[in-house]
């Protein structure tokens, strides 16, 4: 869900999700091979094809085409912009336009009169309140309007404020008379690397208009300005997720949900009892190790060039993926409460296998028993010497034990879907689309993506 979000892609609910369904999401995804939980006695496999079939019918059917997913869909803003045609078949690589920054705009983008623009500094307690505030009013909501990210304070902190970060890249509209806060969107640095070319570019993220705004055209201007501001620094890519589809996307992920109470989520309607299943059968389901089955601990600062060097050489594996220094890889993994964790596993001085998650949680509209959603997101994982599953089972334990939330989360980013039957996650109901800003490239499978943004 939620993350992503989004429509950013996320979230939830019900069941009905009929035979046909069932089958190809268990075509699509088989269990790796070598798992603890593999067998090959006839009970044992049937007992998991019901379980399998219980965790796909339990969680989130699958989104409706929309009309704007139609290929001859008349995009106003974006048929303008450098990026393919949705019906466009990319097989070369490369910027679509190339300018210099002295043939960029000056001035900024004309606002509607009654508003201005604001560079949110996000070291101050009022500015940061103003963006949680606008964020937690009025981001990504499910198709339902059942829930809506509610990133926090400290969260928006680590997620804007990664080394070289730019104020002038915190980007907000506020209003001339009252200074509310209404709209805004972010930029941050990063180096990506898409099949063989590293760009320095922007991963673009919080996208939002006050909902009394909606419509009139203000996403378009704030993009543009944003635009603007990243390309005075000579920079001419960006990277971005959206739960829509805009042309063009270079891949698309869905989400898994790994439930760990599910009387919770059913309660708020994020998942459901399947037929021919019980409340019971789905607590039994969801149980987790007491402890963790291999020792591993939360990473430290010292272990910032280790973790650098075994994440850098996994993601060789990949087709867009960032490329992180020692610098970042401490401000993106080291450890902070209910925001990031990242735990590793060491032996003799040796890193050699990591788990890394992000805590989001999102509100439950309109359910008076329960208020949030706590949910947990797969980040990077490193898995070189213990199999896959037997890894994110211990993440698994540390979300649950420690963190005590109520869902993990996870894209079929990578190499996640060897290990995502295997320890019961179930199929979301909706889709999170990558995308690449003047950049044109072949489209991508979904476990060529090695890229994960907030
Ligand atoms: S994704 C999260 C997006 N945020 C939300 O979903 C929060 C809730 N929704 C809202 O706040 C509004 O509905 C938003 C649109 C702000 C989304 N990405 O102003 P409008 C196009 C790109 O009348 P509104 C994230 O944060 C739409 O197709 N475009 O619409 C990554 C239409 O264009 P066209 C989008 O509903 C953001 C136009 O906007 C999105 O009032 C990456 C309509 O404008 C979307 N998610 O406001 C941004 N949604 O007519 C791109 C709608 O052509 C970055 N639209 O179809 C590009 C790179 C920039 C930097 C480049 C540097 C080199």
């Amino acid at each position: 869900m939620p993350k992503k979000k989004k429509n950013k892609g996320k979230k939830k609910k019900s069941p009905q999700k009929n035979n046909n369904e069932t089958q190809a999401q268990e075509e699509e995804i088989q269990p790796a091979p070598e798992t603890t939980v593999s067998t090959t006695s006839a009970a044992a496999v049937k007992d998991r094809q019901q379980t399998l079939r219980e965790l796909s019918e339990a969680l989130y059917k699958y989104p409706k085409r929309t009309k704007k997913e139609d290929p001859n869909y008349h995009h106003e803003f974006w048929d303008n912009q450098p990026v393919p045609r949705l019906d466009e078949d990319v097989t070369e690589t490369g910027p679509i336009e190339t300018k210099t920054v002295d043939q960029v705009r000056q001035q900024p983008y004309v606002l509607p009169s009654n508003f201005e623009w604001y560079c949110l500094d996000l070291t101050n307690k009022a500015d940061l309140d103003d963006l949680y505030n606008l964020l937690s009013q009025h981001y990504v909501e499910d198709d339902d309007n059942m829930f809506r990210f509610n990133y926090s304070r400290p969260f928006l902190q680590w997620a804007l404020m990664p080394p070289e970060f730019k104020r002038q890249w915190h980007l907000s509209v506020r209003v001339k008379s009252n200074k509310k806060l209404v709209a805004c969107i972010t930029a941050i640095p990063a180096k990506i690397r898409v099949h063989d070319d590293q760009v320095d570019m922007v991963e673009i993220n919080f996208l939002c208009v006050h909902k009394k705004l909606r419509t009139k055209r203000l996403a378009p201007v704030l993009i543009k300005e944003i635009t603007r501001r990243v390309n005075l620094e000579d920079i001419w890519q960006a990277a971005y997720t959206a739960g829509v589809v805009i042309p063009k996307p270079v891949a698309r992920n869905q989400y898994w949900h790994r439930s760990f109470d599910p009387r919770k989520l059913v309660e708020i309607g994020f998942s459901s009892v399947p037929r021919n299943s019980t409340m019971a059968r789905m607590i039994h389901l969801s149980r987790v190790p007491e402890e963790p089955s291999i020792p591993m601990r939360p990473m430290v600062e010292a272990d910032a060039p280790q973790v650098c060097k075994i994440l850098s050489e996994y993601l060789l594996r990949f087709k867009y993926t960032p490329i992180l220094n020692t610098e970042e890889v401490k401000h993106w993994f080291l450890p902070r409460e209910n925001v990031i964790q990242t735990y590793v596993k060491e032996e003799d001085g040796v890193i050699t296998d990591m788990f890394s998650y992000y805590c989001l949680s999102s509100h439950v509209i309109g359910n008076d028993k329960h208020k949030l959603l706590n949910a947990v997101y797969s980040y990077y994982n490193v898995a070189n010497t213990v199999e896959w599953s037997v890894l994110m089972e211990n993440a698994l334990v540390v979300a649950r034990r420690k963190d005590d939330k109520d869902v993990f989360n996870c894209l079929n980013v990578m190499d996640n879907k060897t290990f995502l039957l295997d320890l019961k996650f179930g199929p979301g109901d909706g889709y999170l689309h990558y995308y690449l800003y003047n950049w044109k490239c072949p489209k991508m499978e979904p476990g060529d993506v090695g890229l994960v943004l907030m």
